[in-house]
């Protein structure tokens, strides 16, 4: 294992966790491990940027931070080797996010397609921290000096500003870093410019009640989206009435252009078989549409259905769970404290 490649990514505790955060990202974490140094954070600061009505109160968030724990688990990922801990628990998370406040620009935050889209036509009253998301984020992954980060096609613009922040930083402290020794890599800038891990037949899964959207924890059709927790009917149930059109299935690649549908169902399946779109329709290709979701439903239910047991199995251990997230917390506040301690020279803090 390449030690200087660190892995870092987050899924925020907001409910109803779905298929594409785990095709887009949690298997993906899992994979990752025998490549890189990794730190899986739940994101609990994120979690609380909307109004409390929409993420549910303490009690709530409680129970989702110890459900994405038992995802990350369940998913295969070990806590042992690598670090998974909760980011509140890690006061440096905060503190770097207000340095890159100060560094990150309005112009580039007025550019968020997420802080449009989550704020909706009510601007004026989305929450500071809501707009501020993405300066936290890049926080949340320079914090550890990660080198890459897995995320889902709809993260991609918030990966950039992470590196416009890190590049900015890098310039404008240029000399300071130099003087206290800390430049870092080749340009001798200190925080490095981290590269997306995005990718695969999944990187963006849509609702299955409309292709041209993503699946979301927030939909408020629970038929929209396949939750990691789903029992073998729900999840047989909503492919079933997943929305298709009336054409078979074509047999290239080309014939799924504007087909939405058909593309999220293809890329499902090729993402949860290990396998790519061609290979699909080599199967599948000039056949119905209810055969096709016949053969979904049983891969589905036997991907998805030990990762939903397990879930439940340690979400019912709460005890293990929170000792877990403490060890985690422990290591990855050990990494975070020595960059505040660097950050704080480079700035000229007095310490
Ligand atoms: N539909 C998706 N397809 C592929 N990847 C996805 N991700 C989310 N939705 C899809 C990826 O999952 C990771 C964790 O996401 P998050 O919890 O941090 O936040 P999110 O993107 O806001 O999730 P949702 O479901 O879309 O929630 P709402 O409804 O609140 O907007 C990320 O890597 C993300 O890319």
């Amino acid at each position: 294992m390449n030690v200087q490649q660190r892995v870092f990514s987050g899924v925020q505790p907001t409910g109803n966790l779905h298929l594409g955060n785990y095709l887009g990202a949690i298997k993906r974490f899992a994979e990752l491990q025998d490549s890189f140094d990794c730190i899986y954070c739940v994101v609990d600061m994120h979690a609380i940027t909307p109004d409390m009505r929409v993420w549910g109160g303490p009690s709530e968030l409680s129970r989702n931070i110890r459900e994405v724990t038992a995802a990350y688990l369940a998913a295969g990922i070990d806590p042992t080797r690598h670090i998974v801990f909760n980011q509140s628990q890690v006061s440096g998370h905060a503190e770097l996010a207000w340095v890159f406040n100060c560094v990150s620009r309005l112009g580039w935050l007025n550019r968020m397609t997420q802080f449009k889209e989550k704020a909706g036509k009510d601007r004026e009253n989305a929450s500071v921290g809501l707009y501020a998301y993405p300066n936290l984020m890049a926080a949340d992954i320079l914090l550890y000096h990660a080198t890459h980060v897995p995320v889902g096609e709809d993260q991609k613009q918030h990966i950039e500003l992470t590196r416009d922040i890190a590049q900015k930083f890098n310039n404008d402290f240029a000399e300071s870093i130099a003087a206290n020794g800390l430049g870092r890599g080749e340009e001798g800038g200190y925080f490095p410019l981290t590269e997306p891990l995005i990718g695969g037949p999944a990187a963006r899964v849509m609702s299955l009640r409309d292709g041209s959207k993503k699946m979301s924890k927030s939909d408020p059709s629970d038929l929209s989206r396949i939750n990691l927790t789903d029992d073998a009917d729900a999840v047989a149930s909503k492919i079933r009435k997943a929305k298709t059109d009336p054409e078979p299935l074509p047999t290239e690649l080309d014939g799924l252009k504007g087909r939405p549908e058909a593309e999220n169902l293809v890329g499902i399946y090729a993402a949860l078989s290990g396998s790519g779109k061609e290979e699909v329709l080599a199967n599948y290709g000039g056949g119905q549409f209810s055969t096709f979701k016949g053969a979904l439903v049983e891969l589905a239910v036997e991907k998805l259905g030990p990762i939903g047991n397990e879930m439940k199995r340690l979400v019912a251990d709460p005890g293990h769970i929170d000792a877990v997230l403490r060890d985690g917390a422990e290591r990855a506040r050990a990494i975070a404290d020595v960059t505040m301690r660097q950050v704080k020279d480079i700035v000229g803090f007095v310490r």
